[in-house]
């Protein structure tokens, strides 16, 4: 290049251009798949506990149930995907078999199948069925229980090949199926003996026959059970958890610590306050012995896992207590709701569903922060007004573990929910939430409570406060293990018409 001006123009711009393009942000700590983002962002899934269970009336089959027992008069497995869609659901699991080791499609493994049932004269397949509803609607995924109380080989070293290849046929046969369930529960099979389960061996065979797929035990390494089936995730849950030496049947993290997850080792001495709010996970490990296995809050919409004629629907408020204490505390709610003895999903069931999604939908149709001014320091190209826009790919990434966001409202304005989200590709970071409310005359602000709102936030956290709140301006504080990364902050008012 000879004119110098032109070359002082190209140093000029791209100097201008390397001061514009975004700061590159290192994650924290371990770090979700795609597949795990993919699947945290659906929320709200749905379980469909289905089998010779539905007729007999039991929860646990013992395995030595006829076959014939199994006789759905309308099976309509397009009908579970209407429902689930009109919930607002994003995928379905199904029990393809439950412990009494009923297989809903024709498996070649056992004699305990709807093969050998007078159900359309042995030839239906519940598993097709189900798999073709959902394609192209919603996501589906499969329960196969370890635990198997009908066949022979249980209990013996054979019996892993047989779960093995149970496996292989289903995930070759009626994939994509984007989660495998595997249920904890370690019983007895027909002989009295108890299995003892080749877990390496089952997950190697997942990762070699379905790598995509997120794999659900009570310590993941693709989703973990949340500890308990109340729908209720901890008041702390880190998506992070120390899985060393344990199998999803032996030396695992406990009930609570499933529920809270494993904190990274704070470098930070916890103050008497802090520790006595109890607010902040006791269950600290250092980063290096983390994965990312999200919590799975699994809880039947009836007080049964099967349909039982005699049970009913838990209530609206009782299906919003469970949202608020799953999706809104940094979990992906897994809802039960069981097929009946016609093979359908019943209307009461249907019914309530549907007004679980119109009250979620009143409250959270109108983000009040919308439209906002927000201010805050912020690495470069990721400024603090992301946090109010619905893409998911941007945010804000504060400059320091200690980080304060200002947001102006266009005029006094009533709210009693707050939503933040961190950008979970890059970690989970924060460790504690408070809001300032500012006078907004230069005076001192006030803070809303005299604990943090809450410690961990996660993929979503959904604060509600004690009671409304009218204000204008609004300075959040974040304490984080690295500053923070947030891709949403948004207001509601759960009294909105
Ligand atoms: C438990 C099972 O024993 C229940 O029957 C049900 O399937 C629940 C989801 O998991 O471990």
């Amino acid at each position: 290049m000879k004119h110098p001006s032109l070359r002082l123009l190209l140093v000029a711009s791209l100097t201008l251009a390397m001061a514009c393009s975004p700061a590159v942000i290192e994650p924290f700590g371990p770090t979700p798949t795609p597949q795990q983002v993919a699947w945290q962002r659906m929320e709200i899934n749905m379980f469909c506990h289905f089998g010779p269970n539905t007729f007999s009336g039991a929860e646990w089959g013992d395995g030595t149930e006829p076959e014939d027992l199994f006789n759905p008069r309308a099976l309509d497995c397009s009908q579970w995907v209407d429902v689930a869609e009109a919930a607002g659901m994003k995928g379905i699991i199904l029990t393809a078999k439950h412990h009494d080791g009923f297989c809903l499609w024709p498996s070649q493994q056992s004699t305990h199948t709807v093969a050998s049932s007078l159900w359309r004269k042995g030839k239906g397949d519940v598993l097709r069925e189900f798999t073709d509803a959902c394609r192209g609607r919603v996501k589906a995924g499969v329960y196969i229980s370890p635990w198997d109380r009908n066949h022979p080989a249980y209990g013996s070293e054979a019996y892993n090949d047989v779960f093995v290849n149970t496996l292989r046929e289903v995930h070759s046969t009626y994939g994509p199926l984007f989660e495998q369930w595997f249920d904890g529960a370690c019983g007895e099979g027909p002989n009295g003996k108890k299995q003892h389960y080749d877990w390496p061996r089952f997950l190697q065979t997942m990762h070699t026959l379905n790598p995509l797929a997120i794999i659900f035990s009570d310590i993941g390494p693709g989703c973990r059970w949340v500890g308990n089936e109340e729908g209720r995730a901890g008041d702390t849950c880190w998506s992070t958890l120390n899985t060393h030496g344990a199998t999803p049947s032996d030396n695992k993290p406990s009930p609570a610590e499933l529920q809270t997850g494993h904190a990274p080792l704070s470098t930070k001495r916890l103050s008497t306050q802090e520790l006595s709010t109890q607010r902040l996970s006791t269950f600290h490990f250092p980063l290096s012995t983390l994965h990312w296995v999200p919590a799975e809050v699994d809880v039947s919409i009836r007080p049964g896992w099967f349909w039982h004629p005699d049970e009913h629907p838990k209530s609206v408020d009782e299906l919003m207590e469970i949202y608020f204490n799953s999706v809104g505390r940094n979990g992906l709610l897994l809802l039960n709701v069981p097929p009946d003895t016609n093979g359908r999903i019943c209307p009461e069931d249907s019914l309530r569903l549907i007004e679980f999604r119109r009250e979620r939908d009143r409250i959270f149709s109108r983000d009040l922060a919308a439209g906002a001014e927000v201010h805050a320091w912020h690495k470069p190209g990721h400024q603090a007004k992301n946090v109010l826009d619905t893409n998911y790919h941007t945010f804000w990434a504060a400059t320091a573990k200690e980080a304060e966001l200002t947001m102006e409202l266009d005029s006094l304005t009533e709210f009693d929910i707050i939503v933040i989200q961190e950008y979970i590709p890059l970690g989970q970071r924060i460790t504690s939430v408070n809001l300032l409310l500012d006078p907004g005359d230069g005076l001192y602000s006030y803070s809303l409570s005299d604990h943090p709102l809450c410690s961990t936030v996660g993929y979503k956290r959904i604060i509600r406060l004690p009671q409304p709140v009218r204000w204008r301006k609004l300075v959040f504080q974040f304490q984080g293990m690295a500053p923070p990364v947030i891709n949403r902050i948004a207001l509601f008012n759960s009294h909105a018409q």
